[in-house]
């Protein structure tokens, strides 16, 4: 007789996303990632994270990630992100992130992580010197995730591999622990298999000096990336010096194909804009870049010199920003640690009833 196929339960839609306080968050960081969390807040209940644990898989000065984990939240928050609705905190503050991380350590196998994009481009040559937990970073991703039983991932196109990866060790501790959840009376699956949301024309921002790099918080040059606390000058002057090619813009979306330079100007307009690619080539189709760069300049600084502002005023009160980190993880602890109780029984460990 063949088994009945497993139910699963009906997970309540829930969106879980980090960012990391690795330096000065850009451009890249809030197309690809923070206005997509912005807007998720209307239709889900989300909970947004500062993900401190991650940031010191490479070396961080402590007074530096300090600053940064407050920098990250006043970035959250002053481009649109409600800590009462939602909840907003850092990681090292719920300690069941760190605690499930274990046990997909255990759970993931380690020829799936060494086929992880991010590792082998962070790790370059220098693998045998590089930290063990840069290497096991997505199970720590993975937990991040499946401790709030989320369902959903808003990420830039660079942590689909990771995303990925996390169905994977999600879908294998509902397989290896099978018996062990239905006995627990926990329904025959345990965790969901989360979904990377990866939307809109600017979900691979790529660095201003080179179309074929992603722009990023640790290239060596500031004019690659325009950051999110740069002033309205300085914005102007990275359009103006970003690389582009000599001819005119085309008018439809396939002439951008060989032309990494002016696709990546492209989206970011169209996805400043809240528009699409194809739109801004019926309007710019012909331009030179002079024409086409002072629009995009106008257009960066309207929409981005109102959150350096609020950025800098929240970040006048580290108190005020602490506050909201302390209540949002208190709210998460609860709802991780109900995660955590049937984790460990499922696996076996013995706990205070
Ligand atoms: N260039 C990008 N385009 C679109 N989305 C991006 N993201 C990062 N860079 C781009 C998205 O931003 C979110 C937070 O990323 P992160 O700071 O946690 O880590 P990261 O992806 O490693 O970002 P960086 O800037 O490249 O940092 P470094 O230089 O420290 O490695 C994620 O959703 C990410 O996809």
């Amino acid at each position: 007789m063949t088994e009945p196929a497993p139910k699963s339960p009906a997970f309540k839609p829930l969106v879980f996303s980090g960012v990391q306080p690795t330096g000065n968050l850009h451009l890249g960081n809030y197309l690809g990632a923070i206005t997509r969390f912005v807007a998720l807040q209307d239709t889900h209940e989300c909970i947004y994270c500062v993900v401190d644990l991650h940031a010191i898989t490479v070396w961080q000065e402590p007074a530096e990630l300090r600053k940064a984990i407050r920098e990250v939240t006043a970035a959250f928050i002053a481009c649109g992100i409600d800590p009462k609705k939602h909840i907003v905190f850092n990681q090292s503050q719920v300690s069941g992130h760190a605690e499930l991380a274990w046990v997909f350590n255990c759970v993931a196998r380690m020829g799936w992580l060494n086929r992880m994009t991010q590792f082998k481009e962070k790790a370059g040559k220098d693998r045998e010197n590089v930290s063990v937990g840069l290497f096991t970073y997505p199970d720590l991703m993975a937990a991040d995730i499946l401790v709030y039983r989320a369902t959903h991932v808003p990420v830039g196109e660079d942590q689909k591999q990771h995303v990925e990866l996390a169905r994977d060790i999600a879908q294998k501790f509902n397989n290896d622990f099978g018996a062990s959840i239905r006995d627990g009376g926990f329904g025959d699956v345990y965790f969901p298999l989360p979904e990377p949301l990866i939307q809109g024309p600017a979900t691979r921002v790529m660095s201003l000096r080179d179309g074929s790099k992603k722009m990023s918080k640790s290239d060596a040059s500031d004019y690659s990336r325009i950051n999110l606390t740069d002033d309205a000058d300085a914005i102007a002057q990275k359009i103006r010096k970003a690389k582009t090619d000599p001819e005119p813009l085309p008018s439809e979306e396939k002439g951008l194909d060989p032309r990494p330079e002016a696709d990546n100007l492209v989206g970011i307009f169209a996805a400043l804009n809240n528009t699409t690619k194809a739109e801004v080539l019926r309007e710019f189709g012909g331009s030179q870049f002079s024409t086409f760069k002072a629009a995009l300049v106008d257009l960066a600084v309207a929409k981005l010199s109102p959150i350096a502002g609020e950025m800098k005023r929240l970040t006048q009160d580290p108190a005020h920003i602490d506050a909201i980190l302390a209540d949002g993880s208190d709210r998460a602890r609860v709802l991780a640690d109900a995660t955590m109780r049937g984790v460990r029984d499922i696996v076996g460990f013995v706990q205070k009833k």
